[in-house]
């Protein structure tokens, strides 16, 4: 039995050194938890279809809380709120949808809300929540801001469609908000950031990472997970790569590097995939052959990785890692540049 058992992670702080890095440069990287999936419909205090895609955060009692995707029995999904001492077990759900669209003042929610991705802010001592807002348009990213989970400040559609797939950098850049997304272009899926004074307004968008071409397993379409983490080499990101098959999509989690002071600059980018769909839960669901993580906690020793991933758009299940062996990897597997000449 993999168990682990975790310390209630207390910071997001990472550890600078890297003691033996060539000691875990090779996959796997990721160990599945022995009871996962960890949340599914069945546990929700009132009905669903399915419950997957949860942004991720630790709360200053030291309570992990999951923001969950949750899809409604008429197809349409909202956010809920799960809670937990030590982000593995008894979790405490909201009793009621945390956060739903709310098509009346916000029309580019009408179908929904989905997907969403939290980062703590120390500037404005605030979570920011990016999330899928979905319409007869397209999805679209919006924000908004939140003290405790409870009440938020929405500023609406931020990205207009079609785009989705949004993390909020927790700290400026050079003086300016930075948000990674994913729009769709006639230049395809890639990944870009965008640039805002106020995180109203969006401007010096940039492509940070192309989807590669022809076999590859990240061709055609990417996205961020999780939001990115930043270390001393850098700002990690994990992303996912959607292969299409003949007999339908295979999304998988891949992991880049970015400059700390200008993260449009990708400093190395992996090879392979460093996660995929295996498990029975991850191979069948409502939709098959899907890892979708949305959030991850980092343990107290500022090592640990805790991902929280959306499993066949079924369950949440969890993986964990280590930063320190996700850089050694990439170290040791990535391209040069952001590996788009291959
Ligand atoms: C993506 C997103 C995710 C979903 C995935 C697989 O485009 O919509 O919410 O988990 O597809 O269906």
């Amino acid at each position: 039995m993999n168990r682990l058992l975790y310390p209630a992670p207390s910071s997001n702080a990472v550890a600078p050194e890297q003691s033996n890095p060539a000691a875990c440069a090779d996959l796997p990287l990721f160990t599945r938890y022995s009871d996962n999936p960890i949340l599914s419909g069945h546990d929700w205090p009132y009905a669903v279809n399915s419950v997957f895609n949860a942004g991720a955060v630790i709360l200053p009692d030291g309570n992990t809380l999951l923001l969950c995707r949750v899809e409604d029995r008429r197809g349409l999904s909202h956010l809920c709120a799960a809670r937990s001492e030590n982000g593995i077990d008894g979790w405490r759900i909201d009793p009621e949808p945390t956060l739903m669209g709310n098509p009346g003042q916000y029309p580019e929610e009408v179908w929904g809300i989905e997907d969403p991705r939290i980062t703590y802010v120390p500037e404005l001592e605030q979570y920011a929540v990016a999330y899928t807002s979905f319409a007869r348009g397209g999805p679209g990213v919006s924000l908004a801001l939140t003290y405790d989970f409870k009440s938020f400040k929405r500023f609406g559609v931020i990205m207009p469609p079609e785009d989705k797939d949004a993390a909020l950098l927790p700290r400026r850049i050079n003086g300016y908000w930075a948000l990674i997304h994913r729009p769709m272009t006639a230049l395809g899926a890639h990944m870009w950031i965008s640039y805002s004074p106020d995180l109203q307004h969006w401007g010096s968008h940039k492509v940070i990472l192309q989807a590669r071409r022809g076999g590859w397993w990240d061709a055609n379409k990417i996205g961020l997970c999780s939001p990115p983490i930043e270390t001393p080499k850098g700002w990690l990101m994990i992303y996912h790569g959607v292969r299409r098959t003949a007999s339908g999509s295979i999304y998988r989690l891949g992991l880049a590097l970015f400059d700390l002071e200008h993260p449009e600059i990708c400093l190395q980018r992996g090879d392979s995939w460093v996660f995929g769909p295996e498990a029975p839960y991850e191979r069948v669901g409502d939709v098959h052959d899907v890892v979708f993580p949305c959030g991850q906690t980092i343990g107290a020793d500022g090592d640990t990785i805790n991902l929280y991933y959306g499993a066949a758009d079924s369950c949440i299940a969890l993986a964990t890692g280590s930063i320190r062996c996700l850089l050694a990897w990439l170290d040791a597997n990535s391209s040069a540049g952001d590996g788009t000449e291959q």
